[in-house]
């Protein structure tokens, strides 16, 4: 049986998951509240991908024995980088778990919670949405071995991203780009397209230190949809700190000086492009690209969120639209759904999400 008090440490448990949110990646983000008689007694969250999970850290804070562990998503019963969760709660002998989200890794799935059970240990599971929501892309890797794609777009507010000669630095505020920041710290990767590269020479940091964790700041891995292999060796993505890959035809050299090529007619396709992101473990995508992959991206099933900065400026219609599509029929237009709209200094932040025709 749940009660207003379960809820209340359970999302208690779901906050202290969102401190990993710039700093874990590969792995979801997870909190555990352990608390005895109306107490909080331990807490702990996961803060990196191959380091302690959330209970081993709250067990370590106090005695748990009878206590009840309150975690944002069933603990673990497989030994991986870290021991499995389910022993460490039962030899400490806490006597009840609180899920707040199921785990589809194959190797727990519902067997955590099993587990416990078999062990004596009461387990109730409470789904709550923004234990999903926190971790919508290690949940969509998991399950369908795609990353969650957010393309991230900064346009005028008649659409346009870029003068006809290319001139786009810059279109949004300052206040607006500093937002911005936050989507590329959340990200396991950025994707942009060798267009991008050779006219702006984007860095696509993470330059912000309020997005530090205790390892400094995590820079996402950079990848650059380039057929024909043209990314300059002195681009300044190459600068930081983090793996780069090119995502290139067969017609490209098999090496750059720079980069980790990915080579071959398949790995020019998008969805190749994000299968092999989810392979190496990137949950959450983020697109900053101009209008040929944006609309490359936009134009296909394999986005599901856009954020679009807009500047209250007029750029004309001879200016670049933000995705270069083709469509003939009102009826094939891209549909999504607004879950919101925010000032951002003197612009407009819109958080749209895509439309699923399919069930979900
Ligand atoms: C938990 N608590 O805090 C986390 C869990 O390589 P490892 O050992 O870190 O295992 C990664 C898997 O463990 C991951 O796919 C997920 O199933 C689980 N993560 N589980 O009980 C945690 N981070
Ligand atoms: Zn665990």
């Amino acid at each position: 049986m749940i009660g207003a008090a379960d809820r209340l440490f359970l999302r208690r448990a779901v906050e202290l998951a969102a401190r990993g949110l710039y700093s874990v990646s590969g792995n979801p983000r997870v909190g555990c509240v352990i608390v005895r008689d109306g107490n909080v007694i331990g807490r702990g969250w996961h803060q990196r991908a191959g380091g302690p999970h959330a209970e081993a850290l709250a067990i370590a804070d106090a005695d748990v024995r009878g206590a009840t562990a309150y975690v944002s998503l069933e603990p673990c019963c497989h030994t991986g980088r870290q021991p499995p969760c389910v022993a460490a709660l039962i030899r400490h002998g806490v006597a009840r778990v609180v899920v707040a989200l199921t785990d589809p890794d194959p190797r727990v799935s519902g067997r955590g919670c099993q587990a416990l059970r078999q062990a004596g240990v009461n387990v109730d599971v409470e789904e709550l949405p923004a234990a999903a929501e926190l971790n919508a892309g290690y949940l969509k890797r998991v399950r369908h071995g795609l990353p969650w794609v957010r393309v991230k777009v900064a346009a005028s507010l008649d659409g346009r991203v870029a003068t006809a000669s290319g001139e786009s630095q810059w279109i949004t505020s300052p206040a607006a780009r500093s937002d911005a920041q936050h989507w590329r710290a959340r990200s396991s990767a950025i994707v942009t397209g060798v267009g991008t590269v050779l006219a702006d020479d984007p860095a696509l940091t993470v330059r912000e230190e309020r997005f530090a964790g205790a390892g400094g700041i995590r820079q996402p891995l950079v990848a650059v949809a380039d057929r024909r292999g043209r990314t300059p060796t002195d681009a300044k993505l190459f600068d930081a700190d983090r793996p780069a890959l090119l995502f290139c035809g067969e017609e490209a050299p098999a090496r750059h000086p720079r980069a980790q090529v990915v080579a071959g007619d398949r790995a020019a396709g998008l969805r190749p492009l994000l299968e092999h992101l989810a392979g190496r473990g990137c949950d959450e995508v983020l697109v900053e690209a101009g209008p040929t992959l944006t609309g490359a991206f936009l134009g296909t099933t394999l986005w599901d969120e856009t954020v679009i900065y807009l500047a209250p400026k007029l750029l004309g219609s001879e200016a670049l639209p933000l995705a270069r599509l083709t469509l003939s029929r009102l009826a094939d237009c891209v549909t999504a759904q607004v879950v919101a709209v925010d000032s951002i200094g003197p612009d407009v932040r819109v958080v749209l999400r895509r439309v699923h025709a399919e069930p979900a």
